[in-house]
């Protein structure tokens, strides 16, 4: 199924409130010095890559409910993730999983992802699980692994995995590893943590010249004494160590609690090492919930480290953003279409801040005035510059309301199924 522009207009109707609700902001905003065209700008030209795994109903590890008219193969997801681009036109990438999503007529994929004007962003490779036909477990590591066959394997995995994203049009490699240990004793870190770095170098080196990798790092879970690339001084590390295209990717959910995740955001642009992001939002760990769902104000915070990076570190890469989120009750597509707009409204937020008055005030160590700006920026409602947005690319005013009006899980179910279960996670 695919949404026309003519539908979606048909589903906005009458656009006279927005009209009013936006330029009673846009004066409000001008008359403070915002450039609000800029700013609107700057919100459709920000695109998320949704990831392929997310489009099912697949939740947790402890159970899966099948959902009705979920997409059953890679073709049916990228059908989806036209869906939300056509509806929101935040979602203009896909993050692809491999062996999860590994294309088998790549033909067929690349001209649903043209029809629908997505690109493939960061391609995720898969060493945390064994796959069908491979020759060595993972069950005690992979490119951490004591012995050199599974090392090499897992590599050689990563390799393959390029290939396909060659195929695709990616730039990117992100390896996430469940390489550590649950009890102490287990194994030896400081050897754990060289072969890994030799590991990571050999997928670096064999690389395209165009290509980065992404490192992703994460506490615990699913060991849980210890996990060898456990935060981001260590992937920090890992990428140093292999070279100018590697980079630490932040996983919002990867992190201790209350760990101060938009610190870690400045630390890592300023020094020009942070290649990309997976939103999510968590209560108590690796939760991945919808993005903005939990804490709102904590993404804004994150989001204003961003935007100041993005202006002032110009040796940082442009970021692969990907939202990393799933659970099982919500359908999967509303749950996306929330994530992104909840992403877009702390990006419209921190772009609204005072940048100027803040390090006026922060020299001037008015701490009251800080918090202030920061606030003032945070309690604007920004959902009319959002859909200004999106009208300006032809989307949905709200494109949660259209995808009910439309009926678009109706029309999945009635070409789909009832009884469907996703591939992936
Ligand atoms: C690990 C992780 C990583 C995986 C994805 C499925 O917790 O965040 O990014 O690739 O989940
Ligand atoms: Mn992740
Ligand atoms: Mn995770």
């Amino acid at each position: 199924m695919q949404l026309t522009k003519d539908q979606i207009a048909s589903a906005n109707g009458n656009l006279n409130d927005h009209e009013a609700d936006f330029n009673y902001l846009a004066n409000k905003l001008s008359r403070s010095g915002t450039d609000v065209e800029s700013l609107v700008k700057s919100l459709a030209d920000f695109q998320v890559a949704v990831p392929s795994w997310a489009l099912g109903a697949g939740g947790t590890r402890f159970g899966r409910f099948s959902f009705h008219g979920e997409p059953g193969n890679l073709e049916q997801k990228m059908d989806d993730v036209g869906i939300l681009h056509a509806l929101t036109q935040t979602a203009g990438a896909v993050s692809l999983h491999i062996p999860w999503d590994t294309p088998q007529d790549y033909a067929a994929v690349k001209q649903i992802a043209n029809r629908n004007g997505i690109v493939f962003d960061a391609i995720n490779s898969n060493t945390f699980q064994d796959q069908p036909g491979s020759k060595y477990s993972y069950k005690h590591g992979s490119l951490a692994n004591t012995d050199e066959a599974i090392r090499a394997q897992a590599v050689q995995h990563n390799q393959e995995v390029v290939r396909i994203g060659e195929k695709l049009g990616s730039k990117s490699l992100t390896i996430w590893l469940a390489d550590g240990t649950s009890f102490p004793g287990q194994r030896s870190f400081q050897k754990a943590l060289a072969q890994t770095e030799k590991s990571c170098q050999e997928i670096y080196t064999a690389l395209p010249e165009d290509w980065s990798l992404l490192i992703e790092y994460k506490p615990y879970e699913p060991n849980f004494y210890s996990t060898v690339i456990m935060d981001w001084g260590t992937s920090f590390m890992l990428a140093n160590a292999c070279g100018d295209r590697a980079y630490t990717l932040v996983d919002l959910g990867h992190h201790l609690p209350n760990t101060n995740i938009e610190q870690i955001v400045a630390t890592l642009m300023a020094k020009g090492k942070l290649g990309g992001f997976h939103f999510n939002d968590s209560k108590y760990g690796d939760d991945d919930l919808t993005v903005g769902s939990i804490k709102p104000y904590a993404l804004f915070l994150i989001f204003n480290e961003l935007v100041y990076g993005m202006r002032h570190n110009p040796e940082n890469p442009n970021l692969a953003w990907m939202i990393d989120a799933s659970h099982n009750i919500k359908d999967p597509l509303e749950d996306l279409i929330q994530s992104l707009e909840a992403i877009q409204e702390a990006y419209a937020k921190a772009l609204l801040i005072d940048q100027i008055a803040l390090s006026e005030a922060q020299l001037n160590h008015d701490v009251v005035k800080c918090q202030e700006i920061l606030q003032e920026a945070y309690r604007t409602d920004v959902r009319p510059l959002l859909q200004r947005a999106r009208l300006s690319r032809g989307g949905a005013l709200s494109p949660l309301a259209a995808y009910r009006s439309l009926k678009v899980r109706e029309n999945l179910i009635r070409e789909r199924g009832m009884h469907t279960v996703a591939t992936g996670l």
